[in-house]
């Protein structure tokens, strides 16, 4: 009997699940971004994003502020808020291209 495989919708939120796993179980708590484990996940994750920005305290910031509740750590519904502010501004770049669409 052949399992059902998952759709694409499933199959993207268990990457964002594995991806999230294997950065946060770098160090310290398995279920939070540390400091460094978010620079690492946006540096090899995001290296497109990262390396056009100019000034190293942009991710800093962006830490800071995706902090909610200033742990110092981000949690996995703080980093679906990096993933799902990113996804926006994605789509609204492609928008922003197709003004017809
Ligand atoms: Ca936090």
């Amino acid at each position: 009997m052949s399992k059902v495989s998952p759709t694409e919708t499933e199959r993207c939120i268990e990457s964002l699940l594995a991806v999230f796993q294997r950065y946060a179980g770098r160090e310290g708590d398995n279920c939070k971004l540390s400091k460094r484990e978010f620079l690492a996940f946006m540096n090899t994750e995001l290296a497109s994003f990262t390396k056009n920005q100019k000034d190293p305290a942009v991710l800093d910031r962006m830490m800071k502020k995706l902090d909610l509740n200033s742990d110092g750590q981000l949690d996995f519904q703080e980093f679906l808020n990096l993933i799902g502010g990113i996804a926006v501004a994605c789509h609204d770049a492609l928008l922003i291209q197709a003004p017809n669409h």
